[in-house]
């Protein structure tokens, strides 16, 4: 089977760690976000990916090359993101029989690809609590015979989560006409499948759709809970590593560092001395983490120092950022509340009371800086020795 992976979005919601990297290629655990999709099609029997990219495709291109785990791997440029059939159209050059489509921004459990490949077609589906925002699935039996977009009074709290498998008849199907929010959309194509083939349907045992970035650090909780501690790096005999932690060849752990997984310290990475670092976190590659530095439920990123007397909570460090001396991230609010952070201008509920701040690449604070809870620095923001960041820069 053929697997078609859309990653050419932009990731708009995600800035601005998307302002150089495209979502799909942002680090979970030990790969990037998309590679575990791609890993999951691949343990389910897929012999050939193709990856639909567009916004700052040469990253995508990069990773995999033209052969990923010993399957070769094709690309379709998608210029605009004008919708999923659109997408899935610009593979089309490459598809010769039934083919899956899968999420390059979606998190799904592997044994579930694996059972959606093993009822072929078919569509994944999951309970949502609120199944009026979605689209929910019209059954008969075992048999889906549609999808009713956001039904008032639901039948069902069964939604579609938007992975499927096609038949490779319906390839000739793509070209739908315009929807009314005005995309070419899978759901059309989907649609003619219903009424001509009998789709079952996958529901997922886990999933998750991953596009603001405190999603991105539920990501990296679900995958890095799922890693084995292993370690092949330079670790100090007075260093304490509790619970799964992951420390990659080429990474150091110095004297009176202490680690509680899961955490995953990447190669050529540098903890201490004297450091602590607490679940979930991932450290990247070549991340300095120095000194009197605590680091807690975080994503920091290739090429990113904290070097002295910092503290860094349930944030999202982007790549090569340096931390002041005693820059401190506050992650939780005197009043106890869900943290809010500013998304594409508008305030949202990030739903966690513990929650720091999203940092785009290049940023360097100065000695001294504070940090409030939700805060966004852009890419490449620099701030004052002693400064105090309330709102967004
Ligand atoms: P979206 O989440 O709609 O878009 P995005 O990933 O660019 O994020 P944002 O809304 O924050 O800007 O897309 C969902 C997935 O589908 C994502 O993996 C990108 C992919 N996609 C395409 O590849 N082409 C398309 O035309 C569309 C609409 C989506």
């Amino acid at each position: 089977m053929q697997t078609v992976l859309l990653a050419a979005g932009e990731g708009t919601r995600m800035r601005p760690l998307t302002a150089h990297t495209p979502k799909p290629m942002l680090p979970v655990a030990d790969r990037p976000l998309c590679a575990h999709t791609a890993d999951a099609a691949i343990a389910a029997g897929t012999d050939e990916l193709i990856l639909v990219v567009g916004y700052e495709a040469d990253a995508v291109r990069e990773y995999f090359g033209e052969e990923y785990r010993g399957i070769p791997v094709k690309y379709a440029m998608q210029d605009q993101q004008l919708g999923t059939a659109h997408a899935v159209r610009a593979a089309r050059e490459h598809l010769d029989d039934d083919f899956a489509v899968l999420y390059g921004d979606d998190l799904y459990d592997p044994g579930s690809v694996q059972e959606l490949f093993e009822n072929a077609p078919g569509i994944t589906a999951y309970r949502a609590e609120n199944p009026s925002n979605y689209g929910v699935l019209d059954t008969d039996g075992e048999r889906v015979v549609g999808v009713t977009e956001k039904p008032e009074k639901p039948e069902t709290n069964l939604v579609s989560a938007g992975a499927c498998v096609l038949p490779g008849e319906a390839r000739e199907w793509l070209d739908v006409e315009q929807s009314e929010r005005g995309e070419y959309e899978l759901t059309d194509v989907l649609d003619r499948v219903f009424a001509e083939y009998e789709v079952s349907y996958t529901e997922l045992d886990r999933w998750m759709g991953v596009g603001r970035p405190w999603e991105l650090l539920e990501a990296n909780e679900w995958k890095l809970a799922a890693l084995d501690g292993r370690v092949e790096g330079e670790v100090s005999e007075r260093a304490e590593l509790r619970g799964p932690v992951v420390v990659e060849e080429g990474a150091h752990v110095e004297p009176g560092v202490v680690v509680e997984g899961p955490a995953l310290i990447r190669a050529g990475a540098h903890v201490g001395p004297n450091a602590y670092v607490r679940g979930a976190t991932l450290l990247g590659e070549e991340v300095r983490v120095g000194n009197g530095v605590e680091i807690k439920n975080s994503v920091v990123m290739a090429g990113t120092h904290v070097p002295h007397l910092s503290y860094v909570g349930d944030s999202v460090l982007g790549r090569d950022v340096n931390f002041g001396a005693n820059t401190t991230v506050a992650n939780l609010r005197h009043d106890d509340s869900p943290v809010d952070q500013t998304v594409k201008g508008e305030r949202v509920s990030t739903g966690r009371r513990k929650y720091g701040v999203v940092v785009g690449d290049g940023t360097k604070t100065g000695v001294h800086t504070t940090l409030y809870p939700g805060v966004v620095l852009d890419a490449g923001t620099r701030t004052e020795p002693d400064e105090t960041v309330a709102r967004d820069r």
